[in-house]
């Protein structure tokens, strides 16, 4: 018996069993966190959540929220689907629950 990784061998009649092409291994689709800006969340709040989610330090935080609060929305990340939607759920989740209207959403990256 062999074992071929082509299709086109043979044994001779003896039995050849082909294996499936080695499946590629694609890079998954990726999506950017985008926090938007409000005129009532407090500054420090948003530091407090990007830090907590994203794990950036205070000096980074404090950089991306004031991006967010001059341009209108900022990127504080990019990641697979699911992590997406994770970080940008437990960003919302977080300021829904200390009252705060502070909004993140995801969008898909057109690489
Ligand atoms: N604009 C808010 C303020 O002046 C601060 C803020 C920054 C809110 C970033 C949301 O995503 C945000 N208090």
């Amino acid at each position: 018996m062999i074992v071929s990784s082509n299709e086109n061998e043979t044994d001779a009649g003896l039995g050849v069993i082909t294996l499936e092409d080695e499946p590629q291994l694609k890079e998954p689709p990726l999506f950017q966190v985008v926090l938007l800006n409000d005129d009532f969340t407090p500054m420090e709040f948003v530091v407090y959540a990007i830090q907590k989610v994203f794990g950036y330090e205070h000096e980074r935080a404090t950089q991306i929220m004031l991006s967010v609060h001059t341009k209108g929305k900022g990127v504080c990340g990019i990641f697979p689907k699911e992590i997406a939607e994770m970080k940008c759920a437990e960003m919302n989740n977080l300021a829904q629950i200390n009252e705060h209207p502070l909004l993140t959403e995801i969008e898909p990256m057109t690489d």
